[in-house]
């Protein structure tokens, strides 16, 4: 099989989409999608909202909390697609729940692998008798004074045909949908999928619809033993019970008290 290229003309032609991913920017290489949407955004420049930019190789992809994003040339999906979404801002964990929907539903659709999510931010797949990593996302928002989300950048990292040897070394292990799968997919019929889904929960959502129902659904977390811990604070160790509207994880410690955890500066242990 072979996998197709991801420049602008071989996209364009096979976009399903309305105005999600029409603004649409390939680039061979590149440090990161995401702090290069944001310096054109700081460089004024002017991107419509679904703007889309892909790469095939970012040599300082980021993953939150300055941890890094590592993926071989070529292998994967990598890109950035910017919001304009004016809600307000306590309504940022929606974009988090709409596109782990839309990319966990993209995957399925695809190669049919049962693709779940851990809170708050990645896609996982079974592996063995567990789970593995196979996408990640980092949202980067800009707030205005009247405290309305005036942009994020979304920025994806799917693992798509990233050999077992090529994985990265992680805490949470990783795979790939060739690994999982075993085969490769083509990453363009993926990249349309996912974009599609992206506009069709961001509009729902937009309208007031929330992604929170079928998204809590999809979470492996819940039920589970977890540790969360956040900068300058305690960590907090207990059972993930749920999760409210706003997409936080409520978890229950040793004695019965609720903890009500954010996403954004948290990292979560176990699975
Ligand atoms: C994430 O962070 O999972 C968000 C990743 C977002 C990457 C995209 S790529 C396009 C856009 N531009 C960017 O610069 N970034 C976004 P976090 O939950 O912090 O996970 C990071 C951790 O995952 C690292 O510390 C590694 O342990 C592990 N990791 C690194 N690369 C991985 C990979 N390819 N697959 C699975 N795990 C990985």
């Amino acid at each position: 099989m072979t996998d197709n290229a991801l420049d602008e003309t071989v996209v364009d032609a096979a976009l399903t989409t309305g105005w999600l991913g029409r603004s649409y920017h390939y680039v061979a290489q590149i440090g990161s999608t995401n702090d290069q949407m944001k310096a054109w955004l700081a460089e004024g420049r002017v991107l419509p909202a679904g703007t889309v930019l892909l790469t095939d190789y970012q040599s300082a992809g980021r993953g939150r909390l300055d941890r890094r994003w590592e993926a071989p040339p070529g292998t994967s999906l990598l890109f950035s697609v910017l919001f304009r979404p004016g809600w307000p801002a306590e309504k940022s964990g929606w974009l988090t729940m709409l596109a782990g929907l839309a990319v966990a539903e993209a995957i399925e659709a695809v190669t049919g692998l049962d693709a779940r999510l851990k809170w708050p931010n990645d896609i996982m797949l079974r592996q063995n008798d567990g789970w593995a990593k196979t996408a990640g996302m980092l949202l980067d928002s800009t707030i205005d004074p009247a405290g309305s989300l005036e942009s994020v950048i979304l920025g994806i990292g799917l693992n798509v045909n990233i050999p077992a040897e090529a994985l990265p070394e992680a805490m949470t292990p990783a795979t790939s949908l060739l690994v999982a799968g075993g085969q490769p997919v083509d990453r363009r019929l993926l990249l349309v999928a996912c974009l599609e889904r992206l506009e069709r929960y961001y509009q729902a959502a937009d309208q007031g619809a929330a992604p929170w129902a079928a998204w809590n659904e999809r979470l492996i977390t819940l039920g589970r033993a977890v540790v969360v811990s956040a900068a300058g604070a305690a960590e907090v160790v207990g059972v993930a019970e749920t999760t409210d509207e706003l997409g936080r994880l409520i978890v229950r410690d040793a004695e019965g008290r609720h903890h009500v955890v954010a996403a954004g500066d948290v990292t979560l242990r176990g699975n």
